[in-house]
């Protein structure tokens, strides 16, 4: 069984201050349970930026800056930098800071979808910042956009030889297997290309074990020996998915931009705690943790030295 590598989300753009108090929206809180959540055993970290002003999810590298360098000093992590972004712009708006700060890994959406938040709206009366309430009831009607000749542009400004980003390919359903590979036919990406199935988002295919199976053996058949794969179970299944993924041969991915939970009913302190409890759950059941070093093996990243932060 290869060692299995945690990446740790820190805070997206799906989540906003009024569900938690414990989510960090300002570059300080970002920076330092980003540290907390290496220091607990992520290999990887994903970062998105947000406003400092007002929590809200920003693409702006100048947000970015506040906290990367404070994370490189602090740690040996991988920092991946979300290409996602915020789900209401475009990809030309998304990636500036990673063409900026050339990290060692970014996420790079594999379709088009209607990324939908609008039933959280619905549990909350009041709203900590005027844009919230908006901007989640807004994804109702959003089609986040990631077309083919979106990808290949990612893919030819970030994948090629001036950045040599490593791409985790966010596939929210099954067709986003088969976006993949034809991406990867036309030699878009080369192997080992990470897979990421993020189960769980309405609008994607939902987090239940069949489906994982699913995922895994379409996975297995288009694309052989020449990928790593990893899940995200978005809200209440993360643990559970998480668990049997690395139980797969997977590797997983935790953090409050999937997940605000810790357990049924209870909110999660910090990202540090799902990565200490996921770590804890897979120790026990036999798995081995990556280090950052070892997951730069695995997934052939070009190294810290390479970035621009
Ligand atoms: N928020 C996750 C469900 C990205 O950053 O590119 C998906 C995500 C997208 O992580
Ligand atoms: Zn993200």
């Amino acid at each position: 069984m290869p060692k299995t590598i945690i990446t740790c989300a820190i805070t997206g753009a799906v989540h906003t201050p009024t569900m938690s108090e414990h989510l960090p929206v300002h570059p300080d809180t970002i920076a330092e349970q980003a540290i907390a959540a290496a220091e607990a055993g992520a290999a990887v970290i994903h970062l998105h930026a947000r406003n400092p002003a007002n929590g809200a999810p920003s693409v702006d590298p100048a947000h970015f800056e506040l906290f990367l360098s404070r994370i490189k000093q602090a740690t040996d992590a991988v920092v991946n930098i979300s290409t996602g972004g915020n789900p209401i712009m475009t990809v030309a708006e998304r990636i500036p800071a990673a063409l900026t700060f050339s990290p060692e890994m970014c996420s790079l959406n594999m379709g088009s979808m209607n990324f939908a938040l609008h039933p959280l709206a619905d549990r909350y009366q009041t709203w900590k910042e005027d844009w919230e309430e908006g901007y989640i009831r807004s994804s109702e009607n959003n089609i986040f956009r990631n077309t083919f000749a979106d990808i290949r542009m990612i893919s030819e400004q970030l994948g090629g030889d001036d950045h040599r980003v490593k791409f985790e390919h966010e596939c929210y359903d099954v067709g986003h297997l088969y976006n993949l590979k034809f991406c990867v036919d036309k030699g878009l990406f080369k192997a080992p290309i990470f897979l990421q199935f993020v189960m769980g988002i309405l609008g994607g295919i939902s987090a239940e074990l069949d489906n994982l199976m699913f995922m895994k053996q379409t996975a297995d058949k288009l694309f052989g020996t020449g990928f790593q794969w990893s899940v995200i179970g978005a809200g209440a299944q993360q643990m559970r998915l998480a668990s049997v993924a690395a139980q797969m041969g997977g590797h997983v991915r935790v953090g409050l931009e999937d997940s605000l939970y810790i357990a049924r009913g209870k909110m999660a302190q910090s990202n540090a705690e799902q990565v200490a409890k996921i770590r804890r759950i897979l120790e026990e059941q036999g798995n081995e943790i990556a280090t950052p070093d070892e997951a730069r093996a695995i997934l052939n990243l070009k190294g810290p030295e390479q970035v621009n932060f």
